[in-house]
């Protein structure tokens, strides 16, 4: 399918480590990808579903010790260890070859290697990337096809000599105790084994457009981020773009297809992407966008009807899920769906199950696999080629006191330290402690390539090459009260909160400025229609010194880990925001 000699080459070697029966060059052609839908059927790998209700859907279980991404195995692989930092795990590169390398030796045999060239973003766009994925898995070649731009064109994108990144996957025995996810950044390089669950194997997402991207983004003057894309346009049909960095939990996917709320009918909100941005600065001096996926790998539990039509609508067709139930008619089922639980159906472990079971049917990381094309509030801007142009970067967590509803930053130096210090507060739905604080700079503490402290130096430097840059703010949708009742009501009300952004950015909005950055006045957040008193907006909007003032020394504690790799913007802001509470 290719001359290319760095393409040969390369896979001559791993041909020979993995030592497969057969080698099949993916073409993305419909007629091979069915082909290999009706063997992964026959051999057990998907279930066919109910093709009349899901016409093209299938159903995929992963081992049991299988769910999730792991990010105690997932390394990055610098020559020196302090380029990985603090908050990444480390291999020395020529260990961490020798070590894996020993684990591939002759893991294909009696298998099928799978050869998929594969873009991320839109072919020809100045912001496409290329990789090669080589795997055994055919729900690995499904799943990119959906997520990615798969096939002849990513070959002819390469071209002749041109350079893509190398990934290599093998499932092997699924072994957790071998499980390695690892990043070659300096050699653009991907390594996965022992593992079959998507953000572990669909190499083109998390592993290259997260935190290989943040690496060449970091040498050619660029961003990847964890960042769901939107479109927004006001009943004047004035549209702004604004990109959005939430940590796991925070409600990104429903923000992405946010459908406005009866009082604000004349909004229109469409979706660019759900989880990864890259980011350039554009000829116009405005930095531009672009969503590298073609699909959401989507967390099923609890997309309905009512909190995500456009989600649930997206998965109608053309989807594989993963780890969610099987119904007796061949349908899907999840904790949080629309309806009753059905009264027996077959769950994510592929057992018989009752609502009397005690169980979940669907694991809690249970997944959809779906083409973006199929969202019903797609941006006709998806394909663009040129990205969409971003007035405002949002940042979020979820706080229940500390944060108000929504600041603005000063600057872009204050607006990166808004983002470098994000935090959540852990949920009862997760393991460990409840409410206790995690740090997150910009979403980005498990997909940074490099040393988080250089990464705050280059979101800096950025700054001061965009001419026109982005106006930065931060959200939180969380606040409770004090009897732990959410005080904002969230989902579709959550545009109240952006109108007030991009009139910001439009110059049309006031604000009051506070210690921490800009606050909308109570009367220019607009509560038409929202059963929500005045009293409780002040308190959305307000900020408590004595809160703030221990969220400092938590600030503090997190950053001295950088040692000398944080930059001064960073020490300035913190400095800066000490003397605003001890004013
Ligand atoms: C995801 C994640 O799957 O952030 O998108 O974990
Ligand atoms: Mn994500």
């Amino acid at each position: 399918m290719t001359n290319n000699k760095k393409v040969l080459t390369w896979l001559d070697e791993m041909t020979k480590m993995c030592q497969p029966d057969k080698i099949v060059w993916i073409d993305g052609s419909e007629s091979q990808l069915d082909e290999l839908r009706k063997e992964s059927v026959a051999t057990g790998e998907m279930i066919e579903l109910n093709q009349e209700k899901l016409p093209g859907c299938y159903l995929h279980r992963t081992a049991e010790n299988d769910v999730a991404r792991v990010e105690g195995r997932t390394f990055i692989c610098t020559s020196k260890e302090e380029d990985a930092g603090p908050t990444n795990n480390w291999m020395a590169p020529k260990d961490a070859y020798e070590k894996l390398s020993k684990l591939y030796e002759g893991c294909m045999k009696g298998r099928t290697m799978y050869v998929i060239p594969f873009i991320m973003g839109v072919k020809g766009s100045p912001f496409a990337k290329v990789g090669i994925e080589l795997t055994d898995s055919i729900y690995v070649v499904l799943n990119m096809n959906i997520m990615t731009r798969m096939g002849k064109d990513a070959l002819e994108e390469i071209g002749e000599d041109g350079d893509f990144t190398k990934c290599l996957h093998a499932k092997k025995d699924v072994n957790p105790e071998d499980r390695y996810i690892v990043q070659f950044p300096e050699d653009n390089t991907i390594w996965s084994i022992n593992s079959a669950y998507g953000g572990n194997v669909l190499l083109g997402k998390k592993c290259f457009a997260l935190r290989i991207a943040s690496y060449l983004g970091k040498q050619q003057g660029w961003m990847a981020e964890h960042m769901l894309i939107l479109g927004l346009t006001n009943p004047q049909g004035e549209k702004h773009y604004i990109a959005a960095a939430f940590p796991s939990a925070c409600g990104k996917t429903n923000l992405a297809m946010l459908i406005p709320p009866e009082a604000l009918k004349g909004y229109k909100v469409e979706t660019v992407g759900d989880d990864i941005a890259w980011l350039k600065i554009g000829e116009d001096g405005r930095l531009w966008a672009m969503n590298p996926e073609a699909g959401f790998f989507g967390v099923a539990p609890g997309t309905s009807s009512k909190t995500n039509y456009n989600a649930l609508a997206t998965t109608r067709k053309n989807t594989i899920f993963t780890n969610v139930a099987l119904t007796d008619d061949g349908e899907v089922w999840w904790e949080g769906m629309d309806g009753d639980a059905p009264a027996h159906a077959i769950d994510w472990l592929g057992k018989e199950w009752t609502p009397a079971s005690g169980t979940k049917a669907a694991h809690p990381n249970s997944r959809f696999t779906a083409p973006a094309a199929q969202c019903p509030c797609i941006s006709p801007d998806f394909e663009n080629k040129a990205g969409v142009p971003i007035s405002a970067i949002v940042f979020g967590g979820r706080r229940a006191k500390t944060a108000p509803l929504v600041y603005q930053a000063r600057d872009w130096e204050h607006g990166v330290f808004v983002g470098a210090t994000m935090a959540s507060e852990t949920t009862a739905a997760a393991a460990g402690a409840v409410g206790v604080v995690r740090r997150d700079p910009m979403a980005m503490i498990p997909f940074c390539g490099y040393n988080m402290g250089d990464y705050f130096a280059h979101w800096l430097e950025m700054g001061k090459k965009i001419p026109n840059p982005p106006k930065i703010f931060h959200v939180n949708w969380f606040r409770l009260d004090d009897n732990g009742k959410f005080m904002w009501p969230g989902f579709g009300d959550n545009l109240r909160v952006l109108n007030w952004i991009v009139d910001r950015c439009d110059g049309k909005a006031d604000a009051v400025e506070t210690e921490i950055g800009y606050l909308p006045k109570v009367s220019d957040i607009n509560v038409d229609g929202l059963d929500l008193d005045e009293a409780t907006l002040k308190e959305l909007l307000s900020v408590d010194k004595e809160v703030w003032k221990s969220e400092l020394a938590g600030m503090k504690e997190f950053f001295a880990k950088f040692g000398d790799r944080l930059p001064e913007g960073i020490k300035h802001q913190l400095n800066l925001l000490e003397e605003n509470l001890n004013k």
